[in-house]
């Protein structure tokens, strides 16, 4: 395939393919070699022939314009206005495990605020023997750590607990971004301030108006947590809580508070909003599961999927998606193309990192055949990411939040996908 192709120009394929209907025919792929030569290799282009743009034109870049539809979305029925809204990662399109910051989902209370360092205060409270309050420099200051971690939204693949809803896996799934954090741990400021034997939790808050305060127990805030202030290298950017945000690997997304303004130890949790009406999962019978904070194992493939069709007929299809557990590293990910009757093992792009997000691969001879295409993803805790209905036998279907089961795309003969349930 790899040699055939490089005798094929990418507009031959195109043309082949309309003329054969969207699935092409094993025979068409060695006759569209022969269509005699493509000016696209054998003649000088205009980008060859004329200079490109100078180094002064783009200080910052975006995108070339080419990939102008790789940008985050929202579902306008979610949320009343786009001031306590979401949008999506396009992780359908993207590759590998980083998330650009410039794509990565926001998820506001009240809005993404603007807060200058100048005016960035941090303060440390509560049951501390010192309470301090800092500046942004005085952050810069103490001894740097970094670490990649995805964070997920507890209410990413919410919409789906009642049946299949949302067609792309960039609504299903895109409430995750993975980033390279900087900054300093948290036990680094705790330490500062010198928490008291009976401080037993912290409640943080952030400077913005829904303040999104929540309590987290000082076990995890001394363990991983992280004040971050640079993602993939760059500084935060405002949506996602510039100058300083709270990082809590593995957890979920609710706890990561932007705009970090208030650090308060105390001796037990607030049971603020963000804990009680909210972010608590409510079962069959009616009570709630609360303190649900870790993001179990979790997978889906990303293409092909509703958003990336199937385009290039029969033959070598790259199958591809991403997996991550809040309680550790993804040790495998198992793919199925008949909706969970058998399982192959999926390359993984490099063995899995705890608490961050792993590129899976496998590679598909497609004969034009439908599919039911899933993904299995299993941590080193050994847990299996579970089926739809084995999680509704437990949780029922009155949730929204960590819905974490398998995923199932109809791939059709003609290469589209649908979002669909199996039994
Ligand atoms: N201060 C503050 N922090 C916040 C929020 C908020 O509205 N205000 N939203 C939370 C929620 S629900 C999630 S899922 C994550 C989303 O982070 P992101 O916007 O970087 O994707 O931030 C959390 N931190
Ligand atoms: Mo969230």
């Amino acid at each position: 395939m790899a040699g055939k192709s490089v005798t094929t120009s990418r507009r031959g394929i195109l043309r082949a393919g309309l003329a054969a209907g969207v699935a092409l025919p094993a025979a068409a792929l060695s006759a569209r070699a022969q269509g005699g030569p493509d000016p696209l290799i054998t003649e000088v282009q205009d980008w060859a022939r004329y200079t490109g743009e100078g180094v002064d034109e783009t200080p910052y870049g975006l995108p070339i314009r080419f990939e102008s539809d790789v940008v985050r979305r929202n579902v306008p029925w979610l949320t009343a206005d786009p001031i306590s809204s979401i949008n999506f990662t396009p992780i359908h399109a993207l590759d590998g495990t980083i998330t650009p910051a410039g794509c990565a989902f926001e998820r506001h209370h009240s809005g993404a605020i603007e807060l200058a360092k100048p005016d960035y205060r941090l303060m440390v409270n509560g049951l501390v023997d010192r309470p301090l309050v800092f500046t942004y420099e005085d952050l810069e200051r103490f001894p740097r750590h970094s670490g990649v971690y995805f964070c997920e939204c507890a209410a990413n693949t919410g919409m789906e607990w009642a049946g299949a809803q949302l067609n792309g896996s960039q609504f299903t799934h895109g409430m995750i971004h993975n980033m390279e954090y900087v900054g300093i741990p948290l036990k680094t400021l705790l330490d500062e301030a010198g928490v008291k034997p009976e401080g037993k939790w912290i409640y943080v808050e952030g400077a913005d108006a829904s303040s999104n305060g929540r309590s987290i127990p000082i076990e995890k805030a001394l363990d991983d947590c992280m004040v971050a202030f640079k993602a993939n290298g760059e500084a935060l950017r405002k949506e996602h809580g510039y100058p300083a945000r709270l990082v809590v690997p593995g957890w979920e997304g609710n706890l990561w508070v932007k705009w970090l303004r208030r650090i308060e130890v105390t001796d037990g949790p607030v049971e603020s909003r963000e804990e009680t009406s909210k972010y608590t999962d409510t079962l069959a019978d009616g009570t709630s599961r609360k303190w649900t904070w870790v993001m179990d194992a979790k997978s889906v493939v990303t293409a092909p999927s509703p958003q990336v069709p199937i385009r290039h007929g029969n033959g070598p299809l790259v199958i591809t998606g991403l997996a991550w557990s809040g309680r550790g590293a993804i040790t495998r990910v198992d793919v199925s193309v008949d909706g969970g009757k058998t399982w192959k093992t999926a390359r993984l792009a490099a063995p899995g990192q705890p608490m961050q997000m792993t590129r899976f691969w496998l590679d598909h001879d497609w004969q034009g055949e439908e599919m039911l295409l899933q993904s299995r993803a299993m941590d080193d805790t050994g847990y299996v990411q579970p089926t739809k209905s084995a999680l509704r036998a437990i949780r029922g279907e009155n949730s929204v939040y960590h819905n974490n089961a398998i995923q199932t795309w109809w791939i059709k003969q003609d290469g589209s996908a649908e979002n669909v349930e199996v039994s």
